[in-house]
């Protein structure tokens, strides 16, 4: 039983890197109560659910924005934000999951993180795939940025960006939004480490 004890607590300590790696997003999964930590803006055609359960990638809920009627001009985006502390040269990592279920007519959809140094102006960004077309299905979207020097936090922001020249139309859905200084876990890790684990706990039950 001690052997258990002390190798269970040598493969806890083993798997702590994975552990580390943390959302710094507080709603990431928008499983919270509506809008709950985003600040949002935008124009009022875009109809906006923050508690979207008709199509979600994880858990009971999703974030929804749907629009078909006239629309707004071309420069009035929807976004909703995050802000986060992110120093220079960290690098920052950012996720997110997109379902485009109808098709967005003359608009694109996308991740976009703006990162600012202490007195607001932008030291730099990064945005990911600009959805357009039906997706198929949920999909995952992801890329890291070295945060520019002088970077002191970090804009998180899901944009619905109508284009020139017409109407615009289409409904799309996020989920499970991600952002750390630290890579999201790879599944496949997390199975090796659970495995380890369980390999080393057989490990202690046969010498026992
Ligand atoms: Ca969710
Ligand atoms: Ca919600």
């Amino acid at each position: 039983m001690k052997n258990l004890i002390i190798l269970t607590a040598a493969a806890l300590l083993l798997m702590t890197p994975a552990i580390a790696s943390a959302n710094l997003l507080t709603n990431g999964d928008f499983e919270g109560s509506a809008g709950a930590s985003w600040v949002n803006w935008g124009h009022a055609n875009f109809t906006r659910d923050f508690d979207a359960t008709d199509n979600k990638h994880g858990g009971a809920e999703s974030y929804k924005v749907s629009w078909t009627t006239s629309v707004p001009e071309w420069n009035s985006a929807i976004a909703l934000q995050e802000y986060i502390p992110i120093s220079g040269g960290q690098t920052a990592y950012a996720d997110l999951w997109v379902d485009v279920t109808s098709a967005l007519n003359n608009a694109e959809a996308y991740l976009e993180v703006i990162f600012y140094n202490g007195v607001g102006t932008e030291t730099g960004k990064q945005a990911g795939t600009k959805f357009g077309s039906f997706t198929g299905g949920w999909t995952q979207d992801s890329f890291s940025y070295v945060a520019p020097s002088g970077t002191t936090n970090a804009k998180y922001q899901l944009v619905v960006l109508p284009l020139p020249g017409g109407s615009a139309s289409g409904t799309v859905y996020f989920d499970d939004a991600y952002f750390d200084t630290q890579a999201i876990p790879e599944p496949t890790s997390l199975f090796l480490l659970g495995s380890g684990l369980i390999g080393l706990l057989g490990f202690a039950k046969k010498k026992k």
